[in-house]
């Protein structure tokens, strides 16, 4: 576990400053013996994943192909084009970006793969800094055709949010009616709050992020789900700079925010954080920042059980 840790700290010491500059892949290894060893190799080159000189703000794993064999999509902020690659398999990608209809150049931050539409495909939801969150730039919304390509729906879709300071979003049933719907955390921008979009089963969204309990979070950085307490409805979680953000789910399409109860006011500064279950208890992997990011490094990595 010790390894592990180590390993946990030092991916998120590094992607939540955004100065990744090339993308590496570790593959795991163990041994047959009854005492298996438990170590990583840098596979970077070999799988066709070297990629010098771009921060990559992030990846995003998905089979967007259905083949069976899991793909890698990478943002690559606004410094080069987003890289798209398909698991060729024997642990080996080939970019395919350009095929797909993915090589548009943009402040790209936070995106995620999931199947909005029930079709068995994942499609591909992407954010943008909105010019620093001083300007007006639509999101991407990727439909997934079937055949490797992509079509941005996210106008029709009514998803642009084009005043969003885009970090990060997630796609999650929030209100189990089988469809996924999506929520976007947004930060520091006070005319343009994060949001919860909820799928209309026709390929549009309405934003229901006021009657859904969840107006005003202005500083969120990352977000994450889960069921935390098993009732069968999903939890939304907050990485901010104001600290961690709990939101219980009432099972009645609105949201609590719980993070006082829960324990969790006294964090601050949350860049990113990560769930874990150790023990059939749930742990919450966090780093933390100070500003200014120039000024001051990382913090520690926290760890903290929230339910026993
Ligand atoms: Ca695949
Ligand atoms: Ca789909
Ligand atoms: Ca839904
Ligand atoms: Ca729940």
């Amino acid at each position: 576990m010790d390894i592990l840790r180590t390993i946990l700290k030092y991916i998120f010491d590094r992607t939540a400053t955004g100065v990744v500059f090339f993308v590496t892949i570790f593959s795991l290894c163990l041994t047959n013996s009854s005492s298996a060893a438990l170590y990583f190799a840098d596979k970077t080159v070999e799988a066709g994943l070297f990629y010098p000189l771009s921060p990559s703000f992030g990846l995003s794993w998905g089979d967007f192909d259905q083949d069976g064999k899991i793909d890698l999509y990478i943002k690559n902020h606004n410094v080069n084009l987003p890289s798209l690659y398909l698991n060729s398999g024997n642990s080996i990608f080939e970019d395919i970006t350009d095929q797909a209809g993915l090589n548009i150049y943009d402040d790209f931050h936070g995106a995620c793969w999931g199947d909005f539409d029930n079709d068995g495909d994942l499609d591909l939801y992407q954010t943008v800094g909105a010019s620093g969150g001083h300007g007006i730039k639509a999101n991407y919304f990727f439909q997934n055709n079937g055949d490797s390509l992509f079509t941005d729906i996210a106008e029709f879709a009514g998803i642009q949010d084009p005043l969003g300071r885009g970090r990060t979003p997630v796609w999650f049933d929030y209100n189990n009616d089988g469809r996924l719907d999506l929520f976007i955390a947004n930060q520091m921008r006070y005319d343009a709050f994060s949001i919860l979009y909820r799928n209309n089963g026709d390929e549009t969204f309405t934003d229901v992020t006021t009657s859904a309990g969840l107006s005003g979070i202005v500083l969120a950085e990352g977000a994450y789900v889960a069921d935390l307490n098993g009732d069968g409805f999903v939890e939304l979680l907050l990485s901010s700079l104001a600290g961690i953000l709990l939101y219980a789910n009432n099972g009645d399409g609105t949201f609590t925010n719980m993070t006082t109860a829960a324990g969790l006011s006294g964090v601050t500064m949350v860049n990113d954080l990560a769930l874990g279950v150790i023990k059939t208890a749930t742990w919450i992997f966090l780093s933390q920042e100070d500003l200014p990011r120039a000024a001051t490094p990382m913090r520690q990595t926290a760890i903290q059980c929230i339910t026993a």
